[in-house]
């Protein structure tokens, strides 16, 4: 029998989402989400959008997966910037959000085209249920940031969003911080 994994600890700072010790990070930015925004980006493709950092945990049924994403505010033509959005590999795999920072949209949708959005603002739990591709946008004037944790052996398939894309995207609207959801031209249904 294999040895059992030991228990550890991280600290998040609750203002700035700050993990002690910070964890391993990836980063994406404008240039490496080129097709993801409905626009061409116009503005420096170095930029970062966001930046997740995940617990060193295997991806097995038996353990919890979790990350802290930031998504930095910002926007691409008129879209705002979001992550790139995922179904599970294992399509009913579920997924718990918890916002610590900032003001968000989470966006889900279904193979078959039906999409929702909830509410992200500091102290929000939501609940991604199995078969729902989530995405969550920053529509604030700061970083959003928030906790995920699901379920170890998820899997993400990032392929099926890259080539069919969200119904719907979010994109500013009037002055400040207003946000709507439209219609996403280039969505192609399952
Ligand atoms: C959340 C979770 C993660 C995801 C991250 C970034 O933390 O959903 O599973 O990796 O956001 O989103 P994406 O993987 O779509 O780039
Ligand atoms: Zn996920």
């Amino acid at each position: 029998m294999s040895a059992l994994m030991e228990p550890f600890t991280t600290a998040m700072d609750l203002r700035t989402g700050q993990l002690e010790p910070e964890r391993n990070v990836g980063v994406r930015t404008v240039g490496d989400m080129r097709g993801w925004f409905l626009a061409n980006d116009s503005g420096a493709a170095e930029s970062v959008v966001y930046t997740v950092s995940t617990m060193p945990v295997p991806e097995s049924v038996v353990e919890l997966q979790s990350s802290t994403t930031r998504i930095h505010a910002g926007r691409v033509g008129d879209e705002f910037f979001m992550t790139k959005g995922h179904f599970h590999q294992k399509r009913d795999r579920s997924e718990i959000y918890m916002t610590v920072a900032g003001e968000g949209v989470l966006l889900m949708a279904t193979e078959s085209g039906e999409y929702r959005t909830e509410p992200m603002r500091p102290g929000t739990i939501n609940y991604v249920p199995g078969g729902w591709a989530h995405r969550s946008v920053n529509v604030g004037d700061d970083d959003l940031v928030f906790l995920a944790a699901y379920i170890g052996d998820a899997g993400q398939d990032y392929a099926t969003i890259e080539t069919r894309g969200f119904p719907v995207r979010v994109v500013q609207s009037g002055s400040g911080s207003g946000y709507a959801v439209v219609n996403n031209p280039r969505y192609h249904a399952a």
